[in-house]
């Protein structure tokens, strides 16, 4: 695509990113999203975006803000680009469940190579040196914000941005920019009357419309909290040990999206991992493994806390063996979370390993978690959850599925 082939610099500028490769492409004015940066604000301020400590209120101004990114910035070109791929069927036992978006490559260093490609395209075609910072999600941009008011798509009430032809099954990604662009109205669109991810989020974690709690959410469980899952969330997760795709499963604007034409995500590399594998990798392994892909974020620990919590909730007793080898893991965190799998799965082996784990364990959170799993083998629990550390202080508004006798 050259200038002179297209009508104007705006169908241009458009027509190249599709060239490129991307699924969707809109610009926007490059001023600041005021309205955006104030129910941002005010939800950090409720406590909605508990559990990212880097998410917070200077990064919110700053990425609010686009001269602040880009001095001399005119525009946003926003980009989409799908991963959506055909469903797998349900998982077999002893597997966990990854969320699509990491299915394949990292899609951080797929998108920002080809920004930076079409960045320097643009200079060269338009033998003009055009300034321009792009951010794909960990950049301090609202990529959504942007994605809506460039009219990629618009915001659905769980939070996602929708498109009409690829769904949510998209990563946005914005280049600020000096060049001057007219820009492409916001789509009319809305979710109408429709509630069903509302009413399909197992851990309540969509409040109302378009608001997320990010704490309650599976994804931020499975890939951002570096600590102790929360006791009433574990069960609420069922198999998901990387992210979660319930509420973009259960929304009919999905049901037709395009499917993905990028390689980089046709791969299907970690669409499930293997429970018992992961509670015994290495970090030599781990790295090897997923270097190039998103599941890297959780860390090894993250991943094998995760993976105890959807052994834990399996119902498969042949995880035993591998539960009670980890209560001897060097991370106390991995050794509370297999505590507590082994309290849900039950048996005279756990229930022996557990009382052989206590006599040595010296760390006092776990051995609380040992004691907590105990006392729900016998029936009764000893520690309440409002007393336990892990459960102390957080907002407890929704009905738990914890073990608690009744
Ligand atoms: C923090 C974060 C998370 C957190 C918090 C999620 C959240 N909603 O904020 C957690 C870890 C939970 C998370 C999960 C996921 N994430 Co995330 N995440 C981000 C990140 C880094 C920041 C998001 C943010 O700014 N949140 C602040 C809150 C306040 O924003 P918000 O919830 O979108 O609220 C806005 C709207 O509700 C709107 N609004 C408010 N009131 C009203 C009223 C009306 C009527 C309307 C129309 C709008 C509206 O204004 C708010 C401010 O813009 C972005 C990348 C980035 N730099 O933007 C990716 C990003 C949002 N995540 C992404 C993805 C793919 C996911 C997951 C699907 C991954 C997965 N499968 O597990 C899930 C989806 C969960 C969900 N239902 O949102 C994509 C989303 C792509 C898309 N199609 O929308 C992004 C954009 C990354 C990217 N560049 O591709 N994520
Ligand atoms: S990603 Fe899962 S846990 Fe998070 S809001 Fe959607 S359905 Fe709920
Ligand atoms: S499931 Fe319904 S309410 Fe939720 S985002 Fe999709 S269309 Fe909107």
């Amino acid at each position: 695509m050259e200038l002179n082939d297209a009508a104007s610099l705006e169908d241009f500028v458009k027509d190249y990113a599709l060239e490129i490769g991307f699924d969707l492409v809109g610009i926007s004015s490059a001023d600041t999203f005021e309205d955006h940066k104030r129910v941002t604000l005010q939800r950090l301020r409720e406590g909605l975006m508990d559990g990212l400590p880097w998410f917070n209120q200077a990064r919110v101004e700053r990425g609010t803000d686009p001269q602040r990114l880009l001095p001399g910035a005119r525009s946003i070109i926003s980009v989409a680009l799908s991963y959506h791929l055909p469903a797998n069927g349900p998982p077999q036992t002893l597997q966990g469940r990854v969320a699509r978006y990491a299915w394949g490559d990292d899609y951080h260093k797929v998108m920002k190579k080809r920004l930076k490609l079409y960045v320097r395209g643009l200079s060269e075609r338009l033998g003009r040196d055009v300034q321009a910072r792009w951010y794909v999600d960990d950049g301090p941009m609202l990529d959504r914000a942007a994605a809506q008011r460039a009219g990629v798509g618009w915001f659905g009430k769980n939070t996602n941005i929708l498109t009409s032809s690829h769904g949510s099954w998209v990563f946005l990604g914005q280049i600020v920019t000096d060049l001057e662009l007219k820009p492409d109205a916001p789509l009319k669109k809305n979710c109408g009357s429709c509630t069903l991810c509302l009413r399909a989020c197992p851990t309540d974690a969509l409040p109302a419309p378009y608001v997320i709690d990010n704490e309650r959410c599976i994804s931020h469980q499975t890939i951002e909290n570096r600590g102790d899952i929360p006791l009433e969330i574990r069960p609420l997760m069922s198999d998901w040990v990387f992210g979660c795709d319930i509420c973009q499963d259960v929304c009919p604007v999905n049901v037709k999206a395009l499917y993905t034409r990028e390689q980089a995500f046709k791969k299907k590399r970690f669409t499930t991992l293997q429970l018992l594998e992961m509670l015994e990798m290495t970090e030599d392994e781990f790295r090897q493994r997923f270097s190039n892909s998103p599941l890297k974020r959780a860390k090894l620990a993250g991943l094998k806390r995760n993976a105890c919590v959807a052994l834990g909730n399996s119902s498969d007793p042949s995880a035993v063996p591998t539960l009670i080898r980890a209560l001897s893991e060097e991370l106390p965190l991995v050794r509370r979370h297999a505590a507590w799998a082994l309290g849900r799965l039950g048996g005279t082996d756990a229930r022996a390993a557990l009382q052989r784990a206590l006599r040595t364990e010296t760390d006092p959170p776990t051995r609380r978690e040992i004691q907590e799993a105990l006392a729900s083998l016998n029936g009764s629990i000893s520690i309440t959850h409002a007393t336990h550390p892990v459960w102390a202080g957080f907002k407890p508004t929704f009905p738990t599925h914890h073990n608690i006798p009744s």
